[in-house]
């Protein structure tokens, strides 16, 4: 599991989900994470729908909603801590289903690779605007010591640039996330290569 994971952000995106994950289809992603807050539910079906045509020879995950998972068939989920619990979502999707949690700390990591996460979402490690309720950086020396812990794949998000980058990977991140720093460029597939160029020998995730 190594690469860029891309997550979808309608609300800073120059083209628009469809066509950002088309671009990262394109870039040769073996992720993406549909993560849409607002919008009507079947606005948000019919949306889901497509982006997981558009990535049916990838892993496609949807952020927060089990619900929207199971009614799209996607591959799993991505949990933060203040949502639906670990072990109802695993309930409800079954043991083969990928779920992700997100972690700012030791502790949760540990308690999230115990319940069975499939990967853990390691942020903010920088500041970031994207996402107003963050929380504190954990900066790169934390996400080291996260991967001398658990032993599940890391994605590393938050703030992520590709100056920054090659430090995130050097502290033990499997994957890096950037969304301000592909979704508002202009040709979203070249900034997501040169993302993958950062990871050495071929990139891949799961
Ligand atoms: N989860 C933690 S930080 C974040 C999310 C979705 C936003 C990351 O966005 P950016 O633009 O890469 O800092
Ligand atoms: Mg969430």
């Amino acid at each position: 599991m190594r690469g860029y994971y891309f997550i979808t952000e309608a609300a800073l995106s120059r083209a628009g989900n469809l066509s950002d994950v088309t671009a990262a289809v394109a870039a040769g992603v073996r992720v993406v994470q549909y993560r849409q807050k607002q919008g009507l539910p079947r606005d948000l079906v019919a949306e889901a729908r497509q982006l997981r045509q558009l990535c049916r020879h990838i892993r496609f995950l949807v952020n927060d909603r089990v619900d929207l998972a199971l009614e799209v068939g996607a591959d799993g989920v991505h949990l933060g801590q203040e949502d639906f619990s670990y072990y109802k979502a695993r309930n409800l999707l079954g043991p083969d289903k990928i779920i992700g949690v997100t972690v700012h700390n030791v502790a949760e990591a540990l308690a999230a690779q115990a319940a069975g996460a499939d990967y853990l979402g390691v942020s903010p490690i920088f500041s970031t605007a994207t996402k107003a309720d963050a929380g504190a950086p954990t900066g790169v020396a934390l996400l080291a010591e996260i991967r001398r812990q658990v032993s599940i794949p890391l994605v590393a998000i938050g703030g992520i640039t590709l100056s920054n980058a090659p430090a995130v990977i050097a502290a033990g991140a499997d994957a890096v996330c950037a969304i301000a720093a592909v979704v508002t460029q202009p040709e979203v597939k070249t900034e997501i290569v040169k993302f993958q160029k950062l990871f050495c020998g071929n990139p891949s995730i799961f």
